[in-house]
């Protein structure tokens, strides 16, 4: 049986999708979480790039959030049909990528700050972002795949985290609410957001 360690801090942050994921194929995995100056001191010195989140899978180090979710998704059965379909679905991951560094950029600025950032991306980047996402939605999945993937779960955080901090009403967005009421709705996905560490962010 195929050894999984997840090394993150104590926190959904960016390694959510990694959980969730792995909570949809019912794999088990260590999933370690640390916070302050053990990571500092114990974990970040063992980490290929000092970052994480990291999987060690049977001893091998992977590290980059999607890298790691893409390699999931394809272990897992919740990509693209082939190569290709999935390179589709990975441009869907890229741009969700892109609003989720704006995300992290807004909610780990001052106050001052976030109080100009976050009404500007409610009237212009949200809308604008989203609605070119959700063009790439058929039937309640990424273009790609017709069942759940890992591009699904990827939005399904990035948009949990939204409507949760910024203020975004995902009904102004039915593509993306759709694919989020499904992701929600598979009874491993639901066991684990009902019964999951309750952390900060
Ligand atoms: N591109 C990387 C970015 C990783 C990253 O920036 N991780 C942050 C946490 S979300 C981190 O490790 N910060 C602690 C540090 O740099 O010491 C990924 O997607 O995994």
């Amino acid at each position: 049986m195929t050894s999984y360690k997840l090394y993150y801090f104590n926190a959904r942050g960016a390694v959510e999708p990694i959980r969730i994921i792995f909570a949809q194929a019912d794999v088990n995995y260590e999933d370690i979480r640390f916070e302050g100056e053990d990571w500092t001191h114990k974990f970040k010195p063992d980490t290929p790039f000092g970052r994480v989140p990291v999987l060690e899978v049977d001893g091998i180090k992977l590290a980059g959030m999607v890298n790691i979710l893409r390699y999931l998704g394809v272990k897992f059965g919740m990509a693209g049909k082939d190569e290709l379909a999935n390179a589709v679905l990975g441009g869907a991951s890229d741009y969700i990528s892109d609003i989720a560094a704006i995300l992290s950029k807004m909610f780990f600025s001052k106050d001052d700050e976030k109080a100009k950032m976050i009404p500007e991306f409610q009237e212009k980047t949200a809308p604008t972002m989203l609605n070119i996402l959700q063009k790439h939605i058929k039937s309640g999945h990424f273009i790609g795949s017709d069942t759940l993937s890992w591009v699904d779960i990827h939005a399904f955080c990035i948009c949990d985290n939204m409507t949760r901090y910024f203020g975004i009403k995902l009904a102004d967005y039915p593509e993306l609410q759709k694919l989020c009421d499904g992701v929600a709705a598979q009874p491993n996905i639901k066991k684990w957001l009902e019964t999951r560490p309750d952390t900060h962010h």
